[in-house]
């Protein structure tokens, strides 16, 4: 790993594989375990830098697919890069593309060479290689950037899986011969579905290849909370204890607390601002519905231990007001709490394994789902 990255783990849980730890990239630390908030479009839905940073956040995510999309690479570049264009001083990272277009584009194809898509914008055709995400990704100028992979739907065959992943391997090796820029970590992202097996060989593939971080992809695209639970489990500890562990599109408490458990250091998920476009609240390990007629004249806080500024200074009611009637302001101050609240999740995670006192705190997240958020 190039000297302006490093991981250095910091304290291990004595009862389980969690751990803390201090992930150091050009733009600043991340300190680990730690929930990332998404900001596809070069934006954190709602919120400005100063929320993201009064949130907590150390390092948010932007997207290599809707960036190319809009308002295209060289247009951030010119702009001096992703940090400067969307004034975040803080670290960066971007996905690669490759799960967007699969979830997002209509009449993809897919060969070895690549992905090509119709660009749900203007109808033109696309197309997206390991090389040309790359490329992308260098002049979006993130400090870490994703390999770009093959994401098999839940639920696949076996030989479906396996096929995805193999291609993964070979598109991660195309991805480092065309990365460009010591300044930028590229991360591998370990496939293989449900299988054990083929998590095992991908992960010692991919380890041979001695990369600055490593993450699990292909989860939670379908898959039961007990079955995302297994597979991190078994994919986790497979990966060096001495590099960052990112586990893709995962943010949700219980989630968390299993992959933290299993030796997981870093998490993204848009769930935090999607629901806040929802009415909907995470509080005190659930969810609460600021649609709900219980909250008309509800004049507490959000939550009474939030030190976010939505807590401080507004009530449920008001709120509930808001999203009643689909106010932006109402969607900011709900997103505002609900970052803040996951990163603060994540937090006390962090303070727990170096109190060495995660399972006292954490262990009830740790049994199969009942009815949890
Ligand atoms: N690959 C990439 N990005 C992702 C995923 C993946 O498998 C997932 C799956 N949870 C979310 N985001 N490149
Ligand atoms: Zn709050």
């Amino acid at each position: 790993m190039s000297e302006k990255f490093s991981f250095q783990c910091q304290a291990n849980c004595s009862h389980t594989k969690a751990r803390a730890g201090v992930f150091t990239t050009p733009h600043g630390v991340l300190e680990t375990p730690k929930f990332m908030p998404v900001g596809t479009l070069a934006n954190v839905k709602t919120l400005t830098p100063a929320h993201l940073k009064d949130a907590g956040s150390q390092m948010v995510l932007a997207n290599t697919y809707h960036l190319h999309l809009q308002p295209g690479e060289h247009i951030v570049a010119g702009a001096g890069g992703l940090h400067k264009f969307m004034a975040w001083p803080g670290p960066i990272l971007t996905d690669s593309g490759g799960f967007q277009v699969f979830s997002l584009s209509q009449m993809r194809t897919i060969s070895e060479e690549g992905v090509t898509f119709r660009s749900p914008r203007d109808g033109r055709m696309i197309n997206l290689t390991p090389e040309r995400s790359i490329q992308i990704q260098n002049e979006l100028g993130a400090d870490v950037i994703m390999a770009f992979d093959e994401c098999p739907p839940y639920p696949a065959t076996r030989q479906e899986v396996e096929s995805a992943t193999d291609r993964t391997y070979r598109w991660l090796k195309r991805c480092i011969q065309a990365h460009s820029r010591p300044d930028q970590a590229l991360f591998g992202i370990v496939q293989g579905g449900v299988y054990p097996d083929l998590r095992s060989r991908a992960a010692n593939q991919l380890i041979d290849l001695d990369l600055p971080g490593y993450a699990i992809g292909g989860v939670s695209v379908g898959e039961s909370g007990d079955l995302i639970a297994e597979i991190v489990k078994v994919t986790a500890p497979l990966l060096p204890p001495n590099k960052p562990r990112y586990l893709m599109g995962i943010g949700t408490y219980r989630e968390m607390a299993v992959a933290v458990a299993s030796g997981v250091d870093m998490f993204d998920c848009v769930i935090p601002t999607r629901l806040a476009r929802h009415g909907t609240a995470f509080v005190a390990g659930g969810r609460l519905s600021l649609k709900n007629a219980r909250f008309r004249e509800d004049f507490a806080p959000l939550d009474e231990s939030c030190p976010c500024y939505t807590c401080q200074n507004f009530s449920r009611a008001y709120l509930a007001h808001l999203a009643r009637a689909n106010e932006v302001l109402g969607y900011t101050l709900l997103a505002i709490h609900n970052v803040t609240e996951l990163i603060r999740f994540t937090q006390r995670m962090r303070e727990a394994i170096f109190a060495d006192r995660f399972t006292e705190e954490f262990g009830h997240w740790l049994t199969p789902a009942v009815d949890r958020a």
